[in-house]
């Protein structure tokens, strides 16, 4: 071990001792409460302490840090309280989740931590969006984010790392090379010597730190630290070290050979920095016995505080009001004048209207820049909002949301554009995941928008034509917003913008140039959660949102005799129940229209509301038309066959016989 003297007090040299202890002191009482079943899981970090304690000390306590399952030396480094910590793993109401989430999943803006969602890798997209975040705000602000050596072999560690290299955004990427990942040794993890050669493929530095020697990490990352403040770029870090224990408590090491275990028991970071600090003349046996008896009393204090904590009673209304955060809508409307423009023009326009009302605004998607978007929507933004706020992004769906998250978490909006709605499957985790769980689970709203366009009957086949949500209309968490006209699509996105929870937004591509209307010109907005019954009758319900509601006008102008309400749901979640109910009441019959394939889409959902809600009221079954059961195809007539269009006639007239 070697000390920059210059540089480092013996306070700080202490300071990272006691740091240490701590961390190695409560996994070791927590490995007696876990045997007595008093707390659930737990991941042990013993021997990788000087890791996240280094990291956490080379950092200033406003720099966010994302860390990962072992890293408990950031939390207690950041100085949280203790209780608190203890409350979080026993799910009681002074933790950071009221028991929604178990161990470190829980992020806090108090401690500028933001903790893990269980998938691994997605975190260090959240870390690029952080960053990005500090670059937009221009605070001169680096964050740090965690990995193990397992999870670098899943892609969004590759996009994340990309971007931020494309993006030079000032981020100490992490890795804590254990040797395993639960089982897996890294051998079967990857085929090169060091995970750091891997930065050469992205234009990135990166450094190979000992990372069972807490002054290497400390004194390395202050000065890497220090040099991205100024210069800003991301960084690479491997960091060596050794997973001592099972991958979590119950799992034992059976697995991992008795000669590796003792040959890094003997690289053990806190004993041989305690002989160190010994042999420097820095720590004695008074100040050691006094550090461990100050810290055990620490923990016995604060496990008291939580234990008696009250366990959490269970309040449906609690929990249900706490998937979204409350948003309270306000209608802005600015002039009278209108002008007759097609649906693509209305988004465009209203997007262009939300960058000029929110200041700090960013829109992320691919070729949106100069190029203005595969369909235009986005086509001067540049010119007008520069390239900062208007970014072009690599491929890389996934990445690209959770940089959304990132963005978020340091209090900037955003809106992604997906391609084509269908490429949302490569960014899917991240929606599901962290943007829809995450204000359920540590109170921190995610607000972004997708913008999706969507929809068949331009002959894209089954990789550029689904309409997809379902996917997220049955996620709590995501609001799903569905408009079939220019003047809803305005209005209705600007909502979107202003609302703090995440909006996927549904463009139906075959109404972008063949709907036209007469929007305002000026910004305005429109509630979530309200149909619009655009055509009203005594006979029959009709249920329909995007493309569909156009068949459905289609079908009803060719039969003037059907009178018929038609309702054009707008938006999915939150959805308009109370118009749905109201017309069946009066009609007695409901058909349901979707564009998707039939199972296990919305409609069904609709059809079940409607036979629990209004059965007394119904005169006949509630008929369902949709999509064939097959992918979307590509040649017209294989596609007319495929969607529900051409049978919702038929359908609606022998409900109405019925
Ligand atoms: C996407 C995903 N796949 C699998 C898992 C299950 N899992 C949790 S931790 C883990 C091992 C991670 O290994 P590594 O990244 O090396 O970190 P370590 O546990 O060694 O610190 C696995 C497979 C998961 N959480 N997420």
């Amino acid at each position: 071990m070697t000390v920059d003297q210059k540089n480092i007090s013996s306070e700080k040299l202490l300071e990272l001792y006691k740091a240490m202890l701590v961390s190695r002191m409560i996994e070791e009482k927590m490995l007696i409460l876990l045997r007595q079943g008093k707390i659930s899981k737990w991941f042990s970090g013993i021997g990788q302490e000087a890791i996240a304690v280094g990291v956490t000390s080379a950092l200033s306590a406003d720099e966010y840090i994302l860390p990962m399952h072992r890293n408990l030396g950031v939390f207690t480094t950041r100085n949280i309280p203790l209780h608190r910590l203890f409350s979080q793993w026993q799910g009681k109401a002074n933790g950071f989740t009221k028991g929604r989430d178990r161990s470190f999943h829980f992020g806090t803006q108090e401690f500028n931590i933001i903790g893990m969602i269980s998938h691994l890798g997605p975190q260090f997209g959240v870390a690029d969006g952080i960053a990005l975040g500090n670059i937009l705000k221009k605070n001169n602000k680096i964050c740090a984010v965690f990995t193990g050596d397992g999870g670098t072999s899943e892609g969004d560690i590759h996009e994340a790392l990309n971007i931020a290299s494309v993006w030079s955004l000032p981020v100490l990427f992490c890795i804590e090379n254990n040797g395993y990942g639960l089982s897996t040794p890294i051998s079967e993890q990857f085929n090169c010597e060091h995970l750091a050669d891997r930065a050469k493929g992205y234009g990135m530095e990166s450094h190979i730190i000992d990372g069972n020697n807490v002054l290497e990490v400390y004194q390395k990352v202050v000065s890497i630290a220090e040099r991205i403040r100024k210069e800003p770029r991301p960084v690479l870090l491997e960091f060596k070290t050794f997973r001592m224990r099972g991958h979590e408590e119950a799992s034992g090491t059976k697995y991992v050979p008795k000669d590796l275990i003792d040959g890094w028991a003997a690289k053990d970071p806190i004993e041989n920095y305690q002989k160190f600090l010994t042999n420097e003349g820095v720590l004695n046996k008074s100040i050691d016995d006094r550090y461990k008896a100050e810290i055990i009393n620490e923990i016995n204090t604060n496990l008291e505080l939580s234990f008696n904590e009250e366990i959490l009673t269970s309040n449906k209304t609690n929990e249900l009001n706490s998937v979204f955060k409350s948003f309270e809508y306000q209608e802005i409307k600015k002039g009278d004048e209108l002008k007759n423009i097609r649906f693509v023009d209305a988004i465009s326009q209203g997007l262009k209207q939300c960058m000029q009302q929110h200041d700090d605004l960013v829109i992320m998607g691919q070729d949106i820049a100069e190029y203005g978007g595969v369909f235009k929507i986005t086509e001067g933004f540049v010119e007008e909002f520069g390239k900062e706020r208007i970014r072009n992004t690599p491929i890389c769906e996934s990445a690209i949301v959770a940089a959304a998250y990132g963005l978020s978490i340091s209090g900037i909006k955003s809106v992604v554009e997906m391609q084509f709605a269908d490429f949302v499957s490569s960014g899917f985790n991240p929606i599901v995941n962290l943007l829809a769980k995450s204000y359920y689970r540590w109170n921190q709203p995610a607000d972004v928008v997708i913008r999706m366009p969507c929809g068949g009957g331009l002959g894209a086949g089954p990789f550029h034509s689904q309409t997809n949500e379902a996917w997220f209309t049955k996620t709590p968490g995501l609001k799903v917003v569905y408009p079939a006209f220019p003047y809803d699509a305005k209005g209705l996105l600007a909502t979107a913008v202003n609302d703090p929870n995440p909006v996927l937004f549904f463009e139906h591509k075959a109404l972008y140039r063949t709907i036209r209307q007469d929007v305002p010109t000026e910004y305005y907005t429109l509630p979530f959660g309200e149909a619009a019954v655009l055509k009203t009758g005594n006979d029959v319900t009709i249920i329909a949102f995007g493309a569909t509601v156009h068949w459905a006008l289609e079908v009803l102008e060719k039969n003037t005799d059907i009178s018929a309400d038609l309702i054009d749901l707008r938006s999915l979640q939150p959805l308009d129940t109370e118009t749905i109910f109201a017309s069946v009441h009066k009609t007695g019959k409901a058909l349901i229209v979707q564009e998707d394939s039939l199972f296990g889409g919305l409609a069904s959902d609709i059809s079940a509301l409607i036979h629990e809600n209004c059965f007394e009221n119904l005169d006949a079954a509630v008929q369902r038309v949709a999509s064939m059961e097959t992918p979307i195809p590509f040649i017209n007539q294989l596609e007319e066959q495929y969607l529900g269009k051409n049978r919702l006639e038929e359908a609606l007239k022998s409900l109405l016989n019925y």
